[in-house]
């Protein structure tokens, strides 16, 4: 038996991932067989084989998984271990609080820290009051939110500091500023970049896989390939509300346990909607996810 060392999975990239020991070195290595689905930031056991490359042997049990389902309805990892999930959105592309919302369902069941980052806040804002009025909803539901900007450092300590906590994956739309936002945190990223090209043979700068980074600042982050749309794992309907802090907090005063928050009567989640006491903003984000999900 070759002794294993535990080490930390850096970014995966085909069949192979990146693998940092104890010491902070980076080691080409190949998942057993039977660890084909080895995830960015997993922790792991591993042994150097004489040809140079080495054998990762085992996953240490998850802490939590964020994972996400494409279009074509299959499940993909994101990274594992995550302290604290950021929701990136940005003055352009536009910004879409229903993804958003699904994020934070997501977040809610790993679960995890959320924190809503409004980048590129430098440039001005086609719909600035839609904007305000969003942020200050999520804000109301204990949710922190940071307005950013790589452009002229706005927020950027503010940021750091939420980030020192432990470890955090950016999330978000393609082009919202994610990898910029970690260029700005790592002023020797390009060399990390560099090294790590080298070692996986591909010189591509564009982010296509998840990767985590060490911070200066401490803690570490995780950059994520940007999506179009997020899907969080399946969701059966009863967990749902789970998801939504709002509605989780109402739910134990509806007359009926399974309430769905639709048709009961007795529904507090409906009759604080009625009230205005809840944003029906949010409450649609929920009903089109319950469609959606299993029932
Ligand atoms: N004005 C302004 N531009 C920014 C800011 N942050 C990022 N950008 C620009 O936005 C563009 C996209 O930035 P990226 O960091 O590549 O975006 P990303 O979220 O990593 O995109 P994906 O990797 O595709 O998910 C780049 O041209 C950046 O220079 C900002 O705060 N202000
Ligand atoms: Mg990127
Ligand atoms: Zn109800």
């Amino acid at each position: 038996m070759k002794a294993s060392r535990p080490g930390r999975v850096i970014t995966r990239f085909g069949s192979q991932v990146l693998v940092e020991d104890e010491d902070g070195r980076v080691h080409r290595c190949t998942p057993r067989r039977r660890l084909e689905h080895v995830v960015c930031n997993d922790a792991v056991s591993w042994h150097p084989e004489p040809s140079g490359d080495g054998v990762v042997t085992d996953i240490h049990t998850r802490g939590n998984l964020l994972e996400r389902v494409d279009p074509r309805g299959q499940r993909k990892n994101i990274a594992a271990n995550v302290d604290q999930v950021v929701v990136v959105t940005a003055a352009a592309p536009a910004p879409s609080w229903p993804l958003v919302d699904r994020y934070l369902v997501a977040i809610e069941r790993m679960p995890a820290r959320a924190l809503i980052l409004y980048n590129k806040a430098d440039r001005p804002d086609p719909d600035p009051e839609g904007t305000a009025a969003a942020l200050q909803g999520y804000e109301a539901l204990g949710y922190p939110v940071l307005r950013t900007s790589v452009a002229n450092g706005q927020g950027m300590e503010a940021l750091q500091a939420f980030l020192a906590m432990g470890t955090s994956v950016l999330v978000g739309q393609s082009g919202v500023g994610k990898s910029s936002l970690i260029q700005a945190l790592l002023p020797d990223l390009e060399i990390r970049i560099g090294a790590l090209s080298e070692l996986s043979g591909e010189g591509r700068h564009t982010t296509t896989n998840a990767t985590v980074y060490r911070l200066p600042c401490g803690g570490a982050l995780i950059d994520s390939p940007g999506v179009r749309d997020f899907s969080p794992g399946p969701t059966p309907q009863r967990e749902l509300a789970q998801g939504f802090v709002e509605l989780r907090t109402l739910a134990p005063e509806c007359r009926f346990h399974n309430c769905t928050h639709t048709v009961e009567p007795g529904c507090a989640v409906k009759a604080a909607l009625e009230q205005g006491r809840i944003d029906p903003r949010r409450y649609a984000s929920y009903r089109t996810l319950l469609e959606a999900a299993e029932a």
